[in-house]
């Protein structure tokens, strides 16, 4: 073990901070709870607005640098083609941005709005049906992608047109913070990523572990309890274990491409054999809905509160904030991977993509699984509502899949799916959670610093598994997040600093695709990182 490797300070304070946040909540749950609670209702009510303006303001700029100058600039050589085929690059996206979160919530999330709607609408009426219909593709949509990709741009321009290998968030912000990324204020930030991606990583393993656990007592009739769903956590962390040591880099390819393909086959299955019209139809109108309404949803904070006839009922600090939060903590790691294998587009065509096909691939999910869930409580097949009011959430997601001919193949199918997704989601977080933590990275981090965090990711999730309750996940991801608002500022500038930077330099002012001639020093570390295929 080369402990000149590690960068200590980072290491610790990560690994510190992620232990006096959880211990006192195992040691004190009773009070821990009230205090997860007090830090939500803190952190919604007060800087909810940050975070939508955060997801406005990302998606503006964005567009802004698609169609400016510096979205013109190729990510690599004059005559570098694409490295990857755009349905590979699409696919490779996906499967990096997304995990087993969206088997959960593309099945169930309408039932919330629907129980629950946003804008003054009367709960479970036909006008709730509609958005219901229209909200989860709202928060999985483009405003979701461009918090994912505005990472991406500065990390992106380091490794392909300055030929730098970029790993960490500290070294994204330098052409900002200049030498400070080298002291306090770059571990800092380090830290505050690394805290974000473990609120995150925790939301995600905490929502998908007790619908895992679902699906096995549907196949097996073991009965679902905490020590049950702490087992499943660990033999997800074990495959994922496993798979690195027998040669990672095949290992997760093969379990990434068996997660397109499942996906897309069971996705396939739900259309042809569920109500294909109803789908079809319902699909159609909620992106209609969508379009109609982005800004309205984009910035409803609820303003009125119990004034004006309005009703007090939260949904935005439960729903919007909450998800920016979650994608934003995601954002940097995520940015890393679109980065890495968007070598020879443009910014423009990386910016485009990212939020067209990453927004269709979700649609894709919530328009089929949820609308069949949908059919199914509406036509008064399956009272969805009334099961997931006596069972919870994670056992009528599986119950809803268990509708489909052939439903125990199904569900197997896909608690093997979440399986799989939720192991990529270690590795993949490990991955850069070691990366972070080390003071350089040759080829691959250290395998025993992978495997440390891919087991100190088991901490939150447990915990907050162990706490209960959904706002529990969810204070996870939105504490962990805030930091991430200012820094995804820093990242945003830092790009634009280096970008325009370069092309005021560059003598191809008139050509519609600039070329960034920038002497490269040295071979960089990257390119031996590079053919690791992400997630
Ligand atoms: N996001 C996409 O759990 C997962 O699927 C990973 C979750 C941020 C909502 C990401």
């Amino acid at each position: 073990m080369k402990t000149k490797l590690i960068d200590w300070p980072t290491f610790i304070g990560a690994f510190c901070l992620l232990l006096a946040v959880t211990l006192p909540l195992v040691l004190f749950p009773e009070t821990g709870r009230t205090w997860v609670g007090v830090a939500n209702t803190f952190m919604t009510q007060n800087f909810g607005m940050l975070y939508l303006a955060m997801g406005l303001g990302a998606f503006g700029f964005l567009i802004f640098v698609a169609f400016s100058k510096n979205g013109h600039v190729k990510l690599g050589r004059e005559d570098e083609e694409p490295e990857f085929s755009t349905f590979s690059w699409a696919a490779m996206l996906f499967a990096a941005g997304i995990g087993s979160s969206i088997l959960y919530w593309s099945v169930i999330e309408w039932v919330y709005y629907y129980q629950g709607p946003p804008f003054g609408v009367e709960p479970e009426s036909t006008e709730a049906i509609q958005w219901a219909t229209a909200y989860g593709m709202f928060h999985w949509g483009p405003i979701a992608w461009a918090i994912y990709t505005l990472p991406a741009l500065p990390i992106a321009y380091f490794f392909y047109v300055r030929r730098k290998s970029v790993l960490k968030v500290s070294e994204a912000v330098r052409p900002v913070i200049g030498k400070w990324a080298d002291g306090p204020v770059g571990k800092l930030i380090d830290i505050l990523f690394i805290f974000g991606l473990l609120g995150g990583a925790g939301t995600t393993l905490a929502l998908g572990t007790p619908m895992i656990a679902e699906g096995v007592n549907e196949i097996t009739g073991i009965p679902v309890t905490l020590g049950m769903q702490a087992v499943i956590m660990l033999v997800c962390t074990v495959i994922f274990a496993v798979s690195s040591y027998v040669g990672l880099k095949r290992g997760i390819k093969v379990l990434s491409d068996l997660n397109i393909w499942l996906s897309l086959s069971i996705l396939a299955f739900v259309l042809i054999l569920g109500p294909t019209r109803f789908i079809l139809e319902t699909t159609f109108n909620a992106v209609g809905i969508l379009l109609d309404n982005f800004f309205k949803m984009a910035t409803w904070m609820e303003p009125f509160g119990n004034l004006g006839g309005f009703t007090e009922t939260g949904f935005p600090e439960a729903w919007t904030v909450f998800y920016w939060a979650w994608w934003l903590v995601y954002a940097p790691f995520v940015g890393l991977f679109v980065a890495r294998i968007s070598r020879g587009r443009t910014i423009r065509g990386m910016i485009i993509g990212t939020m067209v096909y990453g927004t269709f691939g979700c649609i894709l999910f919530f328009g089929i699984l949820g609308n069949f869930g949908l059919y199914l409580h509406l036509s008064g097949a399956f009272d969805v509502i009334g099961y997931m009011d006596t069972y919870g959430p994670a056992a009528t997601i599986i119950a809803i899949i268990g509708q489909l001919p052939f439903g125990k193949v199904v569900v197997a199918v896909f608690t093997f799916l979440a399986i799989i997704f939720l192991a990529t989601t270690f590795d993949s977080s490990s991955y850069i959670l070691a990366s972070v933590t080390q003071k350089y990275v040759e080829g691959e981090p250290a395998a025993w610093n992978r495997l440390f965090w891919a087991f100190a990711l088991c901490i939150m999730p447990l915990t907050l598994m162990f706490l209960g309750g959904l706002d529990t996940l969810q204070t996870a991801s939105i504490v962990g997040g805030f930091p991430l608002i200012f820094i995804m500022l820093l990242l945003a500038w830092s790009f634009m600093r280096v970008s325009s930077k370069d092309i005021r330099a560059s003598d191809e002012y008139e050509s519609p695709t600039i070329h960034i001639k920038y002497r490269k020093k040295k071979r960089s570390p990257f390119d031996a990182l590079k053919d690791q295929p992400p997630e």
